[in-house]
């Protein structure tokens, strides 16, 4: 159907006095478009206005009908994954959608997939794709900050990015994308600033490439291990471990964990307050993976052999921050290290975390996953 489409676009550019010649179209790239929800399928009750909205809304086939431009660079096919506003994703639809893309790419004739997703907890979903889909074939995700039935929707220009790049032989071995404003940003390191339109940024670390108007150009490629280079698989795994994520604040005293906790993420810039050093202290010594990340994500820790926090929960190295090392509280105490992040938002360590913790507990075999991914 697409390639009537070409062909009709054809016929019509032709000279009214030439005789039309049909030019048979190149076969056009097939790429799946799994819808999750989102504003990017958000409805208002007043359409075209400023107001409110339902996220989750449109069904994936009238988000690909409402942008007839898509036919020009793919067969589209679509899937309705899910339909919810994504502070309702959860680990295991990460998984149910991982396990699905891993089966789709397997296809020789579907060059790359789409997932349209909810922008709030976007940044996770990419991420966890990341790190467990099989293929070099690109994955991009995609959102929208205002609503599709709203002024100046963004959604639209988004998802023909988004399809844009998916159909590209460049954007293969990139990893999972995300493609927000024209803008090809690693699932690694994109992160929500703000719920604006340019809100997706990627922090110091820059994009891999922007969509311009002959398509995708892509300028950097993802260093660390990704996509088939990782060592996840999830084929045989349901549930993920229980992974909490914890602040570290003035006058705080530690997470209560349930029985079921295998690791903790606490964020901290450096050190813990001195409510918090039992709690963490108690973690460790019942096996429990503690991993300290940076706030803002854009901290690269010493790593395991660098120095630990010191007596008072601050910094003793030479750069601040989290570190891995001795435990927070004190040193001499015969625990085992905790685990420094590399560059990565805490939401991400945890994920990274859930997943080192299916191949070991051992905190400094996860601090090589975190050295390496
Ligand atoms: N509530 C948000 C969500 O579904 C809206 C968005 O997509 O930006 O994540």
């Amino acid at each position: 159907m697409s390639r009537w489409f070409v062909l009709a676009l054809v016929l019509v550019a032709s000279p009214a006095a030439a005789q039309p010649q049909p030019v048979p179209a190149p076969e056009l790239p097939v790429v799946r478009v799994i819808a999750t929800g989102g504003t990017i399928a958000g409805v208002q009750d007043a359409p075209g206005t400023l107001g409110g909205y339902r996220a989750g809304t449109r069904s994936v086939g009238e988000i690909v009908q409402s942008v007839p431009e898509l036919t020009r660079f793919a067969q589209i096919e679509t899937e309705q994954f899910l339909n919810v506003a994504s502070p309702e994703i959860l680990p295991s639809h990460w998984v149910a959608l991982s396990k699905r893309i891993n089966e789709l790419l397997r296809r020789d004739d579907l060059e790359g997939i789409v997932v349209t997703h909810g922008t709030d907890r976007l940044e996770e979903t990419a991420f966890f794709l990341y790190l467990t889909v099989k293929s070099d074939k690109p994955v991009v995700v995609v959102g929208a900050q205002r609503p599709a039935t709203g002024i100046s929707p963004d959604g639209p220009i988004n998802l023909l990015s988004a399809v844009r790049t998916a159909a590209s032989p460049k954007a293969r071995g990139m990893g999972v994308m995300v493609v927000m404003d024209d803008r090809i940003l690693s699932a690694r390191e994109n992160r929500k600033l703000y719920p604006r339109t340019g809100g997706f940024s990627t922090g110091e670390m820059g994009m891999l490439g922007v969509v311009a108007g002959r398509g995708p150009e892509f300028f950097f490629k993802p260093a660390r291990r990704h996509g088939v280079d990782t060592e996840f698989d999830i084929t045989a795994i349901d549930t993920l471990p229980t992974v909490e994520l914890v602040f570290s604040y003035p006058g705080g005293e530690g997470p209560r964990l349930g029985p079921n906790t295998l690791g903790v993420v606490a964020v901290t810039t450096s050190g813990f307050a001195p409510g918090e050093r039992d709690a963490f202290t108690e973690i460790r010594r019942r096996g429990i993976v503690l991993v300290q990340a940076f706030p803002t994500g854009e901290h690269v820790a010493g790593g395991a052999t660098g120095p630990g926090p010191g007596p008072g929960g601050g910094p003793r190295g030479p750069q601040s921050g989290p570190q891995a090392g001795p435990p927070p509280g004190g040193t001499g105490m015969n625990l085992p290290p905790s685990v420094a992040v590399q560059h990565l938002l805490p939401q991400k360590a945890r994920i990274l975390l859930m997943l080192a913790l299916t191949k070991t507990k051992d905190p400094r075999e996860v601090q090589r996953f975190f050295n390496e991914y």
